[in-house]
């Protein structure tokens, strides 16, 4: 039997926190995880995506924006891997706080990889970048050749953490990748995203809790696939003989219109009686449509999806209709 392989996951309380340490646990590594402190005094509300793990997983309290206790836990922990998946990562919040999102996505980027150079450079590196990178799109499928014109805070971050990670690989020599991962749902997306925000609404209205859901842009255009499928690509990443960076993606477009449309119907409701506009919820400027080519992916990885659209769009409605029953 070979060595237990141990991996420290930023971000662990989040969606792709708790269903790659799902994914990792299967395989037998020893978990652990950085949460911060307000997480761990708000145990029932900020860590029920990993209730069902606590006892088979390591916890650590650190900051992101706190070089010390980055490189303690390095330093005590040793891990093979890092997935580094915390961030401020709603898009629109990073309109109203430029700073705390530039600050949380920069900074804790740029620390872990010091760490890592500085007290562990065997350890390989993971870092989650998006397609919000691509932003006003320059290729209308976006790979990993695609020019950036990210269109907010959020975006400006994660180009700024890929161009961190690309230069920590080529100067120090240290294995660290980024995933350019696309939208990616689940029944454990956050409710301030659209995808949830949705099939949440349409549980309520099922319900009678709710009479009618707010939207701002319904034409903006998705590739949206399911995270589980998507923390496996993270971990084949890191599988390979050398660091590279690879789009993730299902390559298939919809509207935020489409997704509310198929939502309600799962429902048996008719979308058009309950979606109401509220330009408030516009952004300042916004990402219109994006759309992954994962070639490189489902060439070199082997990766593809395997949840279609309609699958993913059911199985969130249905959970969360039991979930407000
Ligand atoms: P998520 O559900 O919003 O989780 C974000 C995680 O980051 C949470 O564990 C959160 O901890 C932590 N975090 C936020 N601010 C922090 C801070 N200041 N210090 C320490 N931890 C902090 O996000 P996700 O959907 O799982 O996404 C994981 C990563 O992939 C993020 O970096 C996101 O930007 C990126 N990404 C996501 C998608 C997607 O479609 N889901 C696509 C591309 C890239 P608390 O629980 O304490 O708040
Ligand atoms: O918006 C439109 C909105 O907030 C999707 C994050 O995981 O994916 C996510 O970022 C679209 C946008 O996700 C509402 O304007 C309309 O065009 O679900 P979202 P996002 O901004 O694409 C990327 C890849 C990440 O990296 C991020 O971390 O939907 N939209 N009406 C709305 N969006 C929201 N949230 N709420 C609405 O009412």
């Amino acid at each position: 039997m070979g060595k237990i392989k141990k991996a420290l996951i930023t971000g662990i309380t989040g969606q792709d926190g708790s269903y790659l340490s799902e994914l990792l646990l299967k395989k037998n590594y020893k978990v652990y995880g950085i949460v911060r402190r307000v997480a761990l005094e708000d145990e029932t509300h900020r860590l029920w995506r990993i209730k069902h793990l606590l006892n088979k997983i390591e916890i650590k309290s650190a900051s992101l924006e706190s070089y010390a206790s980055i490189v303690k836990i390095i330093q005590q922990v040793r891990p093979d891997e890092i997935y580094h998946l915390g961030a401020q990562s709603f898009v629109a919040y990073s309109f109203e706080d430029e700073f705390s999102t530039l600050n949380t996505n920069i900074n804790g980027t740029h620390y872990i990889l010091s760490a890592i150079k500085d007290f562990s450079p065997k350890t390989k590196f993971y870092f989650a970048g998006s397609s919000e990178m691509f932003g006003k799109v320059q290729k209308s499928r976006q790979d990993e050749n695609t020019r950036f014109y990210p269109r907010s805070a959020y975006g400006i971050s994660k180009v700024a953490g890929f161009e961190l990670t690309r230069n920590y690989r080529e100067a120090y020599n240290i294995f660290a990748c980024t995933g350019i991962l696309f939208n990616h749902e689940s029944p454990r997306r956050g409710f301030e995203f659209v995808t949830r925000k949705i099939s949440s609404s349409v549980a309520k209205i099922k319900h009678g809790k709710q009479n009618y859901l707010y939207l701002g842009n319904i034409n903006a255009k998705r590739d949206w696939g399911h995270a589980r499928d998507y923390v496996k690509a993270m971990w084949l990443m890191l599988q390979q003989k050398k660091p590279l960076d690879f789009v993730i993606g299902t390559g298939k477009m919809h509207s935020v219109k489409d997704f509310a449309k198929l939502a309600f119907s799962t429902a048996g409701l008719n979308y058009k009686k309950y979606i109401r506009f509220n330009k408030k919820l516009l952004r300042p400027a916004e990402v219109e449509t994006l759309r992954a080519n994962y070639n490189k992916a489902n060439k070199l990885l082997k990766w593809k999806p395997t949840v279609k659209f309609n699958q993913l769009v059911k199985e969130m409605v249905l959970e969360d209709i039991k979930f407000f029953k």
